[in-house]
């Protein structure tokens, strides 16, 4: 990788070879992550920012609300709706406490 990129270049990388570290490599659907895998990295990469990741039924219970086209995979546009999901509430703790750091 470029060692030019910024910090935020840098973060758009890992979040995109996040997603293609668990995509099934042998599987005949392309580009897509299995529920299976999906609730391995749910456990392995998000177990600070999401709570219940080891709980196989609140796991599919997100991947099920994620699941746009409901074919059972997550593709990329599945899982960046995941990632806004997650940020979203850390933009409003931000603006919070610059809210009070001006106030
Ligand atoms: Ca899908």
């Amino acid at each position: 990788m470029a060692d030019c990129y910024t910090e935020l270049e840098k973060a758009v990388v890992v979040l995109v070879e996040n997603f293609y570290k668990y995509v099934s490599k042998h599987s005949l659907v392309k580009n897509k992550i299995s529920k299976s895998s999906f609730r391995k990295m749910l456990q392995k990469e998000l177990n600070h920012m999401l709570t219940d990741t080891g709980n196989r039924k609140a796991a599919d219970k997100l991947i099920q609300s994620l699941d746009a086209n409901h074919d059972g995979r997550i593709s990329f546009d599945e899982y960046w709706a995941l990632i806004g999901g997650i940020t979203s509430p850390i933009a409003s703790l931000v603006r919070q406490q610059e809210q009070q750091s001006t106030s």
